[in-house]
């Protein structure tokens, strides 16, 4: 009798043991991360792939080096391998439907952050949430910065040719950034952009890019950079021409990555619209209440600035938001 007790209890402990381990079985969280092309992905990726970590659950990686189809492999096996939850920014913007389809069809949640993919689905159901920059937002502070920043010289009249460095082609913040830089800047006749084309976020293609237009284009007064590392390379190439950057062009970049703010701060760089790379928080608090059953608004913005050398400058449509002197958050930079 006394043995068969025995075996009723140790049974019933692997059971409760079972069901126990069960229940704390960790998380599986897959992200797909474009590359490495920027200090803003690197502070991107480190992020997000920290706070998964920190939160106790399995982290699966995947850097598609800047190659969609990577993006793509990597989805489906993320699929094979039956994760939990795919957290996923897009390098471009089309080119999804298929196997974004067969996410929706293997039910593991999609939290999207940063690029957001077209799709051509009916309704927003195939994803939990997004969280990122507004792109076309910020293409527009930069324009009303520079606007703004000529009239606070008394010289809002004079002709003034802008270039561009574009983002990749066709990833959503280029494509939201030149929209939102284009509608703000068509308002003021004078401002004209008199080139532009990709640097693809890339310093180097960025110093390239502004070598050409340093020999094509016979006034400069602007260079708008899609991202503070194109215009990091475009300050090397305006040195070389032996022009002095921030003061013979006035350069305004995207992100508010600390070398931006030390460019800004010594002088060779003018302002910089921020676009935060710091996304992990929310995709764990996402991952963390969708586990709990709570839903989520499907697209949340997070609250960005604009610095320049002193402040002061108006950036927003109503003019309320006046930008932040770099120096005075320079130490907190950690990116
Ligand atoms: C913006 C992000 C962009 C950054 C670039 O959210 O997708 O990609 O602006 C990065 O620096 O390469
Ligand atoms: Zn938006």
């Amino acid at each position: 009798m006394k043995k068969l007790i025995a075996v009723i209890l140790s049974l019933a402990l692997v059971m409760a043991l079972g069901t126990t381990a069960l229940a704390q079985d960790t998380l599986t969280v897959a992200f797909s991360q474009i590359g490495q092309e920027s200090d803003w992905r690197t502070a991107n990726t480190d992020d997000v792939c920290k706070a998964i970590q920190d939160a106790g659950w399995n982290l699966v990686y995947d850097d598609a080096q800047q190659k969609q189809e990577n993006q793509v492999k990597a989805l489906r096996n993320f699929i094979t391998q039956g994760v939990d939850y795919i957290v996923f920014t897009a390098i471009v913007t089309t080119g999804w439907d298929e196997v974004l389809q067969e996410v929706k069809d293997s039910e593991i949640p999609l939290v999207l952050i940063d690029r957001f993919p077209q799709t051509s689905f009916a309704d927003d159901s195939w994803f939990t949430a997004f969280f990122g920059g507004d792109f076309v937002e910020e293409g527009a502070r930069a324009a009303r910065w520079i606007v703004n920043y000529y009239k606070s010289l008394g010289r809002g009249d004079e002709e003034v040719n802008i270039v561009r460095l574009e983002g990749t082609t066709t990833s959503d913040p280029q494509v939201g950034r030149s929209k939102g830089f284009d509608d703000v800047i068509v308002n003021y006749p004078n401002f004209k952009i008199v080139a532009s084309q990709t640097g693809n976020f890339t310093s180097a293609e960025g110093q390239a890019v502004m070598e050409s237009f340093l020999k094509s284009v016979d006034k400069i007064d602007v260079l708008w950079a899609e991202n503070d590392q194109m215009a990091l390379g475009a300050i090397e190439a305006i040195k070389a021409a032996g022009l002095q950057p921030g003061k013979d062009i006035i350069i305004v970049g995207c992100d508010g990555v600390k070398l931006a703010f030390e460019a800004i701060v010594n002088g060779e760089m003018n302002c910089t619209v921020e676009c935060t790379p710091l996304m992990g928080s929310r995709v764990v608090e996402v991952i963390t209440g969708l586990e709990a059953g709570e839903t989520f608004p499907k697209i949340v913005h997070p609250v960005e600035y604009v610095y320049d050398a002193n402040g002061g400058i108006a950036y927003t449509d109503d003019g309320t938001a006046l930008t932040r002197k770099a120096a005075d958050y320079i130490a907190e930079r950690l990116y």
